[in-house]
């Protein structure tokens, strides 16, 4: 397989776009898709200060560098959730993340909520939930707060995710087969900061595949912590992201198809009556009598016409 810019050998074949790249023009390509997601959906300017959120994992570090490389102000925030679960999860992943900053000479917050609140995120789960469930809801709530109140403190004018092409459909899909449409009217790459108090939120890296962002940190020599939470073990979005790869595996393109025509039917005004332009034109056949949303006589009476 060779670059289809300059012939050399590819290091990456994106099914998807049928497109293979070498190593160089795949570490150009990336960026280049950032920077037109950024302008599509209206994230940030250059003029902004950027609080990316990093978690010591592949994605929040990638992005970080790519945003760095494309010359946008952006500082980083490491939250520490105190989860040890046998592998040092928090204690790596801020390793990695402070290890990753220091090389560049970018500024990290840190927040460490066993430090700040006095419980780890499993303490705080085990007094609220009682040990019924895992920690994510609360880890999500206490995520959520940190970030929000980090970016308003330090008064950044967005907070940047991580979230790649595979996390979006995936709760996409978990949203969608579960109708919740308070979720599916909110989901979209850009969140405006639309309430007093919340800081806009933007998601850069949402149509770029979980494999190229792994393809991306791996052939920019960043070092990323491996393991994933140890509570994210059988969780749903790991089971739908799983499901989508096998559609993906028939079907190249199935997944980034499902997240943007989503995003495409939003735009056209899906959860409203606008949303079905053929409805407007619902008039009676003059033939038939029936209704049709074709111009002039309806498909059926053109069809069955003599001759
Ligand atoms: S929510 Fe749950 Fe994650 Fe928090 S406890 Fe771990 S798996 S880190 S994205
Ligand atoms: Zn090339
Ligand atoms: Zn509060």
């Amino acid at each position: 397989m060779k670059c289809r810019k300059c012939n050399k050998k590819a290091v990456i074949n994106m099914r998807q776009h049928k497109l293979a790249l070498c190593q160089t023009h795949f570490l150009d390509w990336i960026p280049e898709q950032v920077q037109r997601c950024i302008e599509k959906y209206h994230m940030f300017s250059k003029q902004e200060r950027l609080l990316v959120a990093v978690s010591g994992g592949k994605d929040s570090l990638s992005l970080w560098d790519i945003l760095w490389r494309l010359g946008y102000q952006a500082d980083g925030l490491y939250i520490g959730l105190g989860i040890d679960g046998g592998s040092h999860y928090s204690a790596q992943s801020q390793q990695y993340a402070e290890a990753f900053a220091a090389e560049r000479g970018l500024n990290l917050n840190i927040v460490s909520i066993p430090e700040t609140y006095g419980k780890t995120i499993p303490k705080i789960a085990e007094s609220t939930l009682r040990g019924r469930a895992k920690p994510c809801s609360v880890c999500g709530i206490a995520k959520r707060h940190i970030m929000n109140r980090i970016a308003r403190e330090g008064e950044y004018h967005v907070l940047v995710t991580g979230h790649n092409l595979d996390d979006e459909a995936a709760v996409l899909l978990g949203n969608t087969l579960n109708w919740i449409p308070g979720y599916l009217v909110r989901q979209w790459p850009v969140l405006e900061a639309n309430r007093p108090g919340l800081v806009r939120k933007a998601k850069p890296l949402c149509r770029i595949y979980e494999r190229e962002m792994a393809a991306y940190a791996l052939l920019r020599g960043i070092e990323y912590v491996y393991d994933e939470c140890p509570y994210s073990v059988g969780s749903t979005t790991l089971y739908y992201k799983e499901i989508l790869n096998r559609l993906e595996a028939d079907r190249p393109g199935a997944k980034l198809n499902f997240y943007l025509t989503f995003l495409d039917a939003k735009k056209k005004g899906l959860f409203s009556p606008q949303a079905d332009p053929d409805l407007e034109q619902i008039h009676a056949c003059p033939t038939c009598g029936q209704p049709t949303s074709a111009p002039g006589e309806c498909v059926f009476c053109r069809m069955i016409k003599p001759g």
